[in-house]
Parts: structure tokens; C-alpha cells; sequence
């Protein structure tokens, strides 16, 4: 791949996008080597946790490739659209659980990205926004969606109808971000966070992940019946025996299997 350096440390994979010369904003190009990544990440079994972030200390994403998007036709931008949401879809839906780790300016398409992710975590020199009303345009890659569901629709409608960054500071205050660190320890902690994730039961992991998102979509009574059932299936693994057999033998379970 030429727009993504991936790596995987022991069970946590990190995929960095790469567009040295335009901060790393996303063209097609780049959702299409994301897509074929985030097939091949999902089919590894081996792979527990996903760390996105972007390449270079500057920026996560600077936004969709406003270059690319200038010229487009009314049907070339709703194709684009669909193209990044396919993708952002894709990601969100991963079954394993994903952290963003935001190292530099994630505007548009970049804030986009990090929201399609489970968890984000940013550096302090962090910038968010949605600067698409100012550029003509609304936002495309379901910021309208995911921005209202995690921040609550009065400050997600600030943020797009103003056009203005926030500072990571503010992202932390309105729950946009989890956590800042310094930008040098930004990795570090992303990757301690992933391997505390990767040590638990993955199959539960990814049941409440499961039951986290679809639950979110349902009404309470449907909601909690999905939870009985993912709890139910937790039942019929191996690594549910090993745990609690080892906690009522009061010792350390053995690094679970995934079975
Ligand atoms: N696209 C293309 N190139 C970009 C870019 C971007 N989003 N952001 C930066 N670059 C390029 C710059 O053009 C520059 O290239 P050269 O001139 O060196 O060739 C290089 O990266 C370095 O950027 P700067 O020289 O501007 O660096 P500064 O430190 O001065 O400024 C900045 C950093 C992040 C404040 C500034 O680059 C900036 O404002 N960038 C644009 C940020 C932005 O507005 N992003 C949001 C894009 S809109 C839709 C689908 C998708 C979307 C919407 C609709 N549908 C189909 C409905 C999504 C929209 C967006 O994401």
C-alpha cells in the first residue's frame, strides 16, 4: 500500500495514513487501500485491537482531498460520498474494537474518521473541526450523523454551522475525545490502551461492542433483549470456562484463546 503504513505489535495493528504532501487528506485513492485494509484486518484472527492515526506529527486527516473533490459533478460527489461512507461504515462495523489516535489536525473527513472509530484519544496539539459550510459544502462522511449522536446535536450543530476548530481541550470537554497526552506520548498510550483491550476475552469484547452499537439503534426493551442474548453466547466459550474457573481457583487465567 503507498497511502497507509500498517504495522501489528503482537495482536494490536496500527494503520497510519500517509499523504506526506497533503496532510494526509483523503482522496479516493486512500479510502480504496483503506477498504482493502480494513477486509484483510477484519478476515485476521490474530488481530484483537485496530489503532488508526495519521503519518507525521502534523496531522490525524486534514479532510477529504479538497483538490480533488473541487471539479467534482453533482453525481461524482454523491459517488465520493457514498464511496467514504461505504468506507467509514466498514470501519465502524469492524468487529473488534478501534482506537483513533489523533496526532495533528483531523478536520472534515479526518474528524469524520475519528468518529467512525470506537474510542479516540488525541495529542495536545490536536485540532478537530468541520470546515465544510465555509468551502460550500455540508459535511459528507456522516459528520451530520455521528457528530450529533456523540457530542449532542446543539454542539455539533455549533460546530458545523460555524465552521470553527477546536483545540483538543475543548474536544475533551464536550466529549469528542477521551483522553489528551502530550504528542510523544500519544502512541504509547494508544498502544497500552489496545493491549489492556487485547488481554481481555475477545470474543466478549466484541460482543459488547456488538451490543454497545446495534443497542444504541434499538428501544430499551429490544436493547437489553440483545444483551441477554450476546451474554447467553458468552456461555459457550472457552475462554468464559478458563476466566471464571480461574478466578474461583484464585489464579491468573491463562492469556485467553478467542475460542
Ligand atoms: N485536501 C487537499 N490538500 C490539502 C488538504 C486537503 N484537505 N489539507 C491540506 N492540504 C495540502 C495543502 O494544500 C498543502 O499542499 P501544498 O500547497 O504544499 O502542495 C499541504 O497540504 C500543507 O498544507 P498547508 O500549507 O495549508 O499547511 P498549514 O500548516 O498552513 O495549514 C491546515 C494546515 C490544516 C490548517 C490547512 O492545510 C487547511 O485548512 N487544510 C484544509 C482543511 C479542510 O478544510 N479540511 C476539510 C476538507 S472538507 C462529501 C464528501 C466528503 C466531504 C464532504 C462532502 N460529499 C461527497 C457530500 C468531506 C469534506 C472535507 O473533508
Amino acid at each position: 500500500m503507498t497511502h497507509i503504513l500498517f504495522e501489528k505489535k503482537g495482536s494490536v495493528a496500527i494503520a497510519a495514513i500517509h499523504r506526506p504532501n497533503a496532510l494526509n487528506a483523503l482522496n479516493s485513492a486512500v479510502l480504496d487501500e483503506l477498504d482493502e485494509l480494513l477486509d484483510a484486518v477484519g478476515a485476521d484472527d490474530a488481530i484483537r485491537v485496530l489503532i488508526l492515526t495519521g503519518s507525521g506529527e502534523k496531522a490525524f486527516v486534514a479532510g477529504a482531498d479538497i483538490g480533488e473533490m473541487s471539479t467534482l459533478t453533482k453525481a461524482e460527489g454523491e459517488a465520493f460520498g457514498k464511496k467514504g461512507n461505504d468506507v467509514f461504515l466498514k470501519l465502524e462495523r469492524l468487529p473488534i474494537p478501534t482506537i483513533a489516535a489523533v496526532n495533528g489536525y483531523a478536520l472534515g473527513g479526518g474528524c469524520e474518521i475519528g468518529m467512525a472509530c470506537d474510542i479516540r484519544i488525541c495529542a495536545d496539539t490536536a485540532v478537530f473541526g468541520q470546515p465544510e459550510t465555509g468551502l460550500g459544502i455540508t459535511p459528507g462522511f456522516g459528520g451530520t450523523q455521528r457528530l450529533s449522536r456523540l457530542v449532542g446535536p446543539g454542539m455539533a450543530k455549533q460546530m458545523i454551522y460555524s465552521a470553527k476548530n477546536i483545540k483538543a481541550d475543548e474536544a475533551l470537554r464536550i466529549g469528542l475525545v477521551n483522553a489528551i497526552y502530550p504528542q510523544e506520548e500519544l502512541m504509547p498510550a494508544a498502544l497500552k490502551l489496545a493491549e489492556t483491550i487485547a488481554r481481555n476475552a475477545p470474543i466478549a469484547v466484541r460482543a459488547c461492542k456488538e451490543a454497545i452499537d446495534r443497542g444504541l439503534e434499538l428501544p430499551m426493551d429490544e436493547a437489553v433483549a440483545l444483551e441477554e442474548n450476546l451474554f447467553g453466547s458468552c456461555f459457550e466459550t472457552e475462554d468464559q470456562k478458563e476466566g471464571m474457573g480461574a478466578f474461583l481457583e484464585k489464579r491468573r487465567h491463562e492469556p485467553y484463546r478467542n475460542r
